[in-house]
C-alpha cells in the first residue's frame, strides 16, 4: 500500500480556522498530512505564547472530527537553513509534496527538488495568528476565529491570562 503524504508546517500560535480550511483542502489531494509544529522550542513569548505540547493538543482536538488523517510533530528551529530540509525529513514520516506559503520554506524545499504547492490563503486578514493574539491581548472577540476545541485548550492552560501577562511591559 502506497500512501501519498504531504508536509505542512506552521507555528500554530494558535491553530485557527484558516489552518483547518487549508488542511481540509490538502487532505483531498493526499492520503495523510504530516503537520510540522514549527519553532517547537518557543513558548511564553508574545509572538509564540503556546508550548509545542499545547499546540499538539490544539491540532489533535481540532482535527479530531474533520477526517484529516495526520501526524502532528513538533520541530525545533535550527541555526543552519542549508540543512533544514534534511533535518525535517530525518524526523518525519516520508512525504512527497509540501504545501506552504512561507517564502523561506518554499525556497528551501524547491532547492532540494521537492515539489511545493501554494495553497490558497483562506480569509488571510481575519484568520491570522498575529490578529488572534492581538485580539486576545486587547480583550476583543477572538473565539470565532479558532475551532471550538482550540478555545477549550487555551482555556485549560490559562492561555488568555498568560498572553496578557507576557504582553505587559515592566514600566506600564
Ligand atoms: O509560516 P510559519 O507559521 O512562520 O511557520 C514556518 C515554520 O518553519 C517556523 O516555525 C519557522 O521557524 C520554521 N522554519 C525553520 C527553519 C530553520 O529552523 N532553519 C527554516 C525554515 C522554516
Amino acid at each position: 500500500m502506497h500512501m501519498k503524504r504531504a508536509f505542512y508546517i506552521g507555528r500554530f500560535q494558535p491553530f485557527h480556522l484558516g489552518h483547518q480550511a487549508v488542511l481540509e483542502m490538502i487532505a483531498k489531494e493526499v492520503d495523510e498530512v504530516v503537520i510540522g509544529i514549527g519553532s517547537a522550542q518557543k513558548s511564553h513569548e508574545v509572538t509564540d505564547p503556546f508550548t509545542a505540547g499545547e499546540r499538539v493538543m490544539m491540532i489533535r482536538h481540532a482535527l479530531g472530527d474533520t477526517g484529516v488523517p495526520h501526524y502532528a510533530m513538533p520541530i525545533e528551529d535550527i541555526q543552519q537553513n542549508t540543512v533544514w530540509v534534511s533535518y525535517v525529513s530525518s524526523r518525519t514520516p516520508p512525504f512527497e509534496i509540501v504545501f506552504s506559503n512561507n517564502p523561506l520554506v518554499i525556497q528551501l524545499f524547491r532547492e532540494a527538488n521537492i515539489e511545493v504547492k501554494q495553497p490558497p490563503m483562506y480569509l488571510r486578514s481575519q484568520y491570522s495568528g498575529t490578529e488572534i493574539r492581538k485580539r486576545i491581548v486587547h480583550d476583543m472577540e477572538w473565539k470565532h476565529l479558532v475551532p471550538p476545541a482550540v478555545v477549550d485548550v487555551i482555556e485549560e492552560v490559562n492561555g488568555v491570562e498568560r498572553l496578557r501577562n507576557i504582553s505587559k511591559t515592566d514600566y506600564a
